[in-house]
């Protein structure tokens, strides 16, 4: 059997679209815009599954929308600075820059071998100095409006990457890169203050309608906005007082010990000569341990100071304690402890003896016995041994209790969260270096908006080693202070480059401007982003950052949105054997390799048709195989019909052209709720339907074959392509408008069936006239009116008569 040479027509195709500009995107249209992204890739050096997939389903959506009328927008780029150009620089001894643009260049041979729709004219490189001047712009507008600041911290730093993780990428205590355990280490570094906008990236949330659950679940947590009170306790033989962050002041009366952390900063005159040593050694020896293992940490020890506090609820002389479990920098660093009612406190109550007091009785009990409480009671119950609250629900005294210690001038309302401020120093030398300046005379200065770009300096040895390789560079480092001429020093680390990310889909909607980031009409009338795909993996850093960012622009006047994606589509890792296809499992299969043995339409409608977008998809030879053969099946139906040949309408042939329809209204719906595979089924049977009359001129044939290429272009565009114009149509398929259907002749014919049990009419029951034999039956067996004649026995007999009757016979009843 002939295969289409799917070689010379991919690369055909492709050449012509190029030379048409079929995928240019004007900055203006009478349509409405719609602006598709895929999340622009790392320039690793070549493309994976896991690319081929978010760009295949960007293109359908692309496709689609541009056929049904719209003004689509859809770009790409590179991310490309980063680290591992720069450790593979080093280890291949070239520079990051020309290491990068090899990979780029591959990288983009392979993405238009695809032949996916992308506008090229709109390329970014977040590399060049094009751009990275504007994401040093982005810099000093956070500057400007006091959202940048620099502050010594104690900071996550890997010890494999040799520099400083902000906090979303010490993930469980581990490089989100390379997966090293992640160290503390205290340095001089930028923040950005994307916690002045913890309120409304959360309230926004709600307002993302178009974004999956799990998403904004995993959003909202990492913000973890928490409502509680501020009480102070005042310390026993000392004018300083403690405050404590809690979210039960209901429990205050069962306070019986205070927790610090190690770090507070009281822990050291709290201590009393006695405690000295221990403390001393207990400090030390928690020093190496991070947040997160302290957070998830069972081990109950701590160490007390020798002090005390009084509880303001009861006067009580309580023990001050330090113990890892409470973190320095949530809340005020200290705690309250009730191990009555938290279970934290409570093993740590058990493990170093100290006093249980309930004070919320648990209504399902009489009373609750110290000696036999095997955890603590952490739910809402009746207030006991407190005093005036006694016999309050739990619930209302968090409230009378606030009010009562605001009245004492002892408590206040608080609000705390766990996003902390974003560290943006690295230690670096492939990022955009931070535009500052630091003079003896005038301090910080920001580089002026017209001395932007600070360039990267040539002259720099690549050691991957400690301080920031930008130190090295006489050149760079010695400079003159914009305010007053003096000598200065420019600051040596570069930015994250999570930053130079979080503006790009900026960037596209006006990518060669010279004069700002982005023009704020072009920008007004391209964003937000309508559709956006890509990996999970996303949803804290890069979502939250890009959000952060569209906020400050839209609040500076340059953004029109507040929230930069209005969809957002997650797609499931691509799998081999049950395991995520890497490098490190062996299991990777090339995409190279599947568009040089079968094609690249061959590999994008696998891909597609092997599972939904949002689902794992298990990678089956077998399956890219079957893609194959579909797609040679189409190419014969269209060149082997005799009606290829001459396509002038002949008779109308009703029952294909009632296919037809129905095949485009089930494929359209499909699409719009992005059931690719499903899409993909119908496109099948309809060819399959198609194959009964292969080697008649079917009836209004190349109208019916027409139709079928069209809506196969989304999934297979160049074998579409190439059909589409051997059946003599002279445009590009994708200037064509998506087809409607008459839906008259989509209405299913139907069928009345009688349904009796041992012979006497009991039911009857519609179906699709062309349902087969046993999905009438089992219709049939189904009705409620039938069940109570066979009494819910298994019928002896099923007499079918087609399509009239079904007789159900059972034995005794009916
Ligand atoms: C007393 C208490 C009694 C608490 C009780 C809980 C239950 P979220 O919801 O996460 O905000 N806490 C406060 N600051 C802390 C810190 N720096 N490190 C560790 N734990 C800290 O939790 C707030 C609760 O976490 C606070 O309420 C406090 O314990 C603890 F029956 O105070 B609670
Ligand atoms: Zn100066």
């Amino acid at each position: 059997m002939s295969k289409y040479d799917f070689k010379k027509i991919e690369q055909k195709w492709q050449k012509e679209w190029e030379k048409a500009r079929v995928f240019h995107a004007a900055d203006k249209s009478d349509k409405p815009k719609y602006y598709d992204l895929v999340m622009y890739p790392y320039p690793s050096g070549a493309i994976h599954m896991g690319h081929v997939r978010n760009y295949a389903i960007g293109d359908v959506i692309a496709r689609y929308k541009k056929m049904k009328g719209s003004h689509v927008l859809h770009p790409i780029g590179y991310d490309a600075f980063g680290l591992p150009a720069e450790n593979a620089a080093i280890e291949n001894k070239i520079h990051p820059a020309e290491w990068t643009e090899k990979c780029i260049k591959r990288m983009t041979s392979q993405v238009k071998g695809l032949g996916i729709s992308y506008d090229w004219s709109r390329e970014v490189n977040t590399s060049h100095e094009d751009y990275y001047k504007w994401t040093q712009w982005m810099f000093l507008l956070m500057f400007k409006r006091g959202l940048a600041y620099r502050k010594k911290g104690i900071i996550n730093w890997c010890p494999k990457c040799e520099t400083v993780l902000a906090n979303e990428q010490a993930i469980q205590g581990l490089c989100w890169r390379c997966d090293s355990k992640v160290e503390e280490k205290e340095l001089e570094q930028w923040y950005l203050k994307i916690t002045a906008y913890a309120d409304r990236l959360l309230e926004a949330i709600d307002g993302l309608t178009g974004w999956p659950e799990n998403v904004k679940v995993m959003q909202r947590n990492w913000i973890g906005k928490s409502h509680g009170t501020n009480i102070t306790f005042e310390i026993e033989g000392s004018d300083k007082v403690l405050k404590v962050f809690t979210t039960r002041p209901d429990t205050l009366f069962g306070a019986t010990y205070m927790v610090l952390a190690p770090e507070h900063p009281y822990v050291k005159e709290l201590t009393s000569k006695g405690q000295e040593k221990e403390i001393k050694k207990y400090i030390e020896k928690v020093k190496h341990e991070t947040e997160h293992e302290r957070e998830i940490k069972l081990s109950k020890e701590g160490v007390f100071t020798g002090a005390f506090a009084i509880n303001p609820a009861n006067n009580e002389k309580i023990p001050i304690w330090i113990a890892d479990y409470v973190l320095a920098e949530y809340g005020t660093g200290a705690v309250m402890a009730v191990p009555a009612h938290d279970q934290r406190d409570f093993e740590f109550a058990k493990a170093n003896s100290l006093p249980i007091k309930v004070v919320i009785q648990d209504p399902r009990l009489k009373t609750q016995d110290l000696k036999t409480m095997k955890e603590a009671f952490v739910d809402e119950g009746i207030m006991i041994n407190s005093g005036k609250f006694d016999g309050m629900k739990s619930s209302d005294a968090i409230k009378a209790i606030t009010d009562w210690l605001a009245e004492k001038k002892v408590g206040s309302r608080e609000t705390q969260y766990k996003l902390r401020d974003w560290l943006i120093s690295r230690q670096r030398y492939w990022g955009a270096p931070i535009p500052i300046i630091y003079c003896k005379k005038c301090g910080i200065v920001p580089v002026p908006e017209k001395d932007l770009p600070v360039k990267l300096p040539k002259d720099v040895k690549l050691t991957g080693k400690g301080e920031s390789p930008l130190a090295g560079s006489k050149s760079f480092v010695n400079t003159k202070c914009p305010k007053c001429s003096g000598q200065a020093k420019r600051e040596t680390d570069t930015m994250d480059t999570f930053i130079c990310s979080s503006w790009y889909f900026f960037r596209y909607t006006d990518p060669k401007n010279s004069k700002e980031p982005f023009d704020k009409k072009k920008a007004a009338y391209w964003m937000p982003v309508d559709q956006y795909i890509g990996g999970v993996e996303h949803a804290i850093l890069h979502l939250l950052y890009s959000r952060f960012f569209t906020k400050v622009l839209k609040d500076a006047g340059y953004s029109p949105a507040d929230e930069p994606f209005t969809n957002l589509l997650t797609q499931g890792m691509v799998i081999k054997d049950g395991a995520k296809m890497s490098k490190s499992k062996g299991n990777v299969v090339d995409p190279d390799a599947i568009i040089e043995k079968y094609g690249a339409d061959t590999a994008r409608l696998f891909i597609l048709f092997a599972s939904p977008p949002e689902r794992e998809l298990e990678w089956s030879d077998k399956g890219v195989e079957g893609c194959y053969r579909f797609l040679n099946r189409v190419w014969r139906l269209v060149t082997e019909n005799p009606v290829t040949r001459n396509p002038q309408p002949v008779t109308r042939n009703k029952k294909i052209e009632q296919t037809t329809h129905k095949t485009i209204k089930s494929v359209t719906e499909d699409i719009e709720r992005f059931s690719f595979n499903t899409a993909i089924a119908k496109l099948m049977e309809m060819t399959n339907k198609l194959y009964e009359y292969k080697n008649q001129e079917i009836g209004h044939g190349s109208w019916v074959m027409g139709h079928l290429l069209l809506m196969l272009s989304p999934f297979a565009p160049h074998l579409a392509e190439e059909l589409w114009h051997i059946l003599g149509n002279k445009t590009f398929i994708l200037n064509e408008p998506w087809p409607g259907y008459d839906p008259k002749l989509v209405e299913e014919e139907e069928l009345t069936i009688v349904v009796q049990v041992n012979g006497r009419l009991r039911d009857t029951v519609t179906v699709p006239s062309d349902a087969k034999e046993e999905e009438i039956k089992q219709k049939a067996l189904a009705s409620e009116k039938i069940k109570k004649f066979t009494g819910g026995k298994k019928p002896a007999k099923i007499i079918y008569v087609p399509q009239k009757i079904v007789n159900v016979v059972v034995e005794g009843k009916g």
